[in-house]
Formats: C-alpha cells, sequence, structure tokens
C-alpha cells in the first residue's frame, strides 16, 4: 500500500477528553464541532454529564467524550462526576488530556496521575490550552516538561477559544485512532436527546448568573417538551420547554427567583438565547423553582436529575 493510500485510510473511535476542572474541555468541544452543545462556565465543576460530540469529516469520525472536571470530593454529587469521567476513559480509544497552561494546581497533579496509570494501555495525547492566553515560551517550557514527564504521549498546543492548531490535533487523534467505518451517521452531532442539552444550557445560565454556593446547589431537569406544531397546544408555533430548577435550601429559591422575579427572569432570557440556537428555531421556556433539600447529598435525587454514574 502507498502513502497516500494509507493516509487515506478512514478511521474512527472514542476520544476522552479529560482535564482539571476549567482547563476548557467543554470550550474544546464546542469549538470542533462548530456548534455549542456542552455548557461552558468560568467556575470550576461546571460540566456534570458525559456529553458525546460527533465530529466526521472526510476520512475520520471521531466520537468525544467532555467529561467532568477531574478532582477530589467526597460529596456525593461530585463523586458519581468522577465515576463518569472513569467510565467515559474506560470506554475511549484515546484519552485526550487538556492541560490548562494558565493555572495548574492538585488537579492538575491528580488528572497527571490518573494519565500516567492509563499509559501502555491507552493512546495519550497531551494538549496544553489557553495558549492564547500564556506568553508562548511558557508554553513551550510547559510542554517540555509534560514531554520529559510523559515521553510515550504525544504533547500537543491548542486554543479551544480561537481554534489555533485544532486541524493539526484532529489530524494528530485520527491518526491514533484504528481504520474503522462511522459508528453514526455524517450528520449526527450528539448522543444526548435535546432535552439533555436543554437542562445544560438552563444549567449553564443559573451558574453564571448566580455567585458563591448557588451555581453547585442547582440542578436542572425538563419537565415538559413540546416541538411546535404539536396540536395539544394552544399556542404551538414555537417548540415549548418547561424546566425546572431545583435548589437545596429555602433562601437559596429566593435567590434564584430574584427580587420580583428579576434573577429567573435573566436566567430564563439568557437560556432560551442559547437554545434557540442550538436548536435554530424560536422557543417557549418556561423555569420554575423547586426546593429538593439537600438533593446534591443523595444520591437517588442525583441520579433521579440525570447526574448518576449510568447510562
Ligand atoms: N483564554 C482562553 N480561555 C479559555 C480557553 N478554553 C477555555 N477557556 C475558558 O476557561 C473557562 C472554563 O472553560 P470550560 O470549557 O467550561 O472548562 P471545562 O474544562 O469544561 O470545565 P469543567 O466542566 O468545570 O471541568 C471558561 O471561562 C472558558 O471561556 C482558551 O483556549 N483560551
Ligand atoms: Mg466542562
Amino acid at each position: 500500500m502507498s502513502m497516500l493510500e494509507k493516509e487515506e485510510e478512514f478511521t474512527s473511535g472514542f476520544v476522552a477528553i479529560v482535564g482539571a476542572p476549567n482547563s476548557g474541555k467543554s470550550t474544546l468541544l464546542n469549538k470542533l464541532l462548530r456548534r455549542k452543545i456542552a455548557m461552558v462556565a468560568p467556575k470550576p465543576q461546571s460540566t456534570r454529564h458525559r456529553i458525546a460530540g460527533i465530529l466526521t469529516e472526510r476520512n475520520f469520525q471521531i466520537i468525544f467524550w467532555d467529561t467532568p472536571g477531574y478532582h477530589a470530593s467526597e460529596r456525593v454529587l461530585n463523586k458519581e462526576m468522577i465515576a463518569r469521567t472513569l467510565s467515559a476513559v474506560r470506554d475511549s480509544d484515546v484519552c485526550l488530556w487538556l492541560v490548562d497552561g494558565i493555572r495548574r494546581g492538585a488537579s492538575h497533579e491528580l488528572t497527571g496521575e490518573l494519565v500516567r496509570s492509563l499509559l501502555g494501555e491507552k493512546k495519550v495525547l497531551i494538549a496544553v490550552n489557553k495558549a492564547d492566553a500564556v506568553p508562548r515560551a511558557e508554553i513551550l517550557e510547559l510542554k517540555n516538561s509534560l514531554e520529559e514527564e510523559f515521553p510515550e504521549a504525544v504533547v500537543a498546543e491548542v486554543s479551544a477559544k480561537t481554534g489555533y492548531r485544532l486541524r493539526s490535533l484532529k489530524k494528530s487523534l485520527a491518526g491514533l485512532l484504528e481504520p474503522g467505518e462511522a459508528l453514526y451517521p455524517d450528520d449526527a452531532l450528539t448522543d444526548q436527546p435535546v432535552r439533555v442539552i436543554a437542562s445544560e444550557l438552563v444549567r449553564e445560565a443559573v451558574f453564571r448568573l448566580t455567585e458563591k454556593e448557588i451555581p453547585y446547589s442547582t440542578a436542572v431537569t425538563v419537565d415538559e417538551y413540546r416541538e411546535a406544531g404539536d396540536p395539544a397546544r394552544k399556542d404551538s408555533a414555537k417548540t415549548y420547554i418547561a424546566a425546572t430548577i431545583h435548589v437545596e435550601k429555602e433562601n437559596q429559591k429566593r435567590i434564584v427567583i430574584g427580587k420580583g422575579g428579576s434573577k429567573l427572569v435573566s436566567i430564563g432570557k439568557l437560556a432560551r438565547e442559547h437554545i434557540e440556537r442550538f436548536l435554530g428555531e424560536e422557543v417557549f421556556l418556561e423555569l420554575f423553582v423547586r426546593l429538593t433539600r439537600d438533593w446534591s447529598k443523595n444520591l437517588k435525587s442525583v441520579r433521579d436529575f440525570g447526574y448518576g454514574d449510568k447510562l
């Protein structure tokens, strides 16, 4: 077989994106897919789901798993999130470790240990992210030290924000995958139902517009989803989505609703804009706030809300 034919060979498989909280995993997934399917927030520990994003190009199909940031915690919710990261890694062919180019703490070290334990059984690609925001010399120094520490792995640099070196990242990943056929239709974007994406986009709005413990104390469920034109509805011109924001404590309910309902209105507006962009159509979004006392400490409610480690 000539070099050219080999290059043309179609490869496919699963890539788990792992990394410390806030390293930019969800931003990277959205940028790779050119569509926002995963929530992104300036605060750490935003992703709770393991969301597959499917990228099909001429000679490869990569199914990316966006995973919750890897960190140590004893909290029930967080333990389930970490279990999701580990199961995504287990089910993947390649592990893409996204390193935060700006700052690295205990969670970076912890992810390093996880990655080290995978070497030998999984292919690993390490990408230093946020190259747009860090002086070049620092990026190179960081890459060098990672290459020394992980000689078996390929080390790259990217910016999930600007798209810098994403083409080369995609090519490297496709090259690490085995030859194989596409597993999804070539226009598929995600394995998640629209309701899950919608609930994540509401949660992102809560994450962005509330402070302190509130982002970590809220869960979002979509209770009703009716597509436009459903005859069972009076106003059937728009898709109707009813979602509940669950809080853990009485005072949190007041904060999420805000004075005269103002906070809830802003959350609804931001969430609706993102959902409409995702769906490409107008949406009528109705939000409710409910107290589910201490839900994040209770395995049953964590699982009922869809954040458990079961697929
Ligand atoms: N400057 C810069 N900022 C970035 C880049 N990628 C992500 N960010 C920012 O980093 C923050 C975290 O991004 P996320 O994509 O939510 O990070 P994550 O790794 O998914 O976080 P968790 O889900 O909490 O683990 C956001 O404020 C992003 O805008 C990048 O390439 N450059
Ligand atoms: Mg994320």
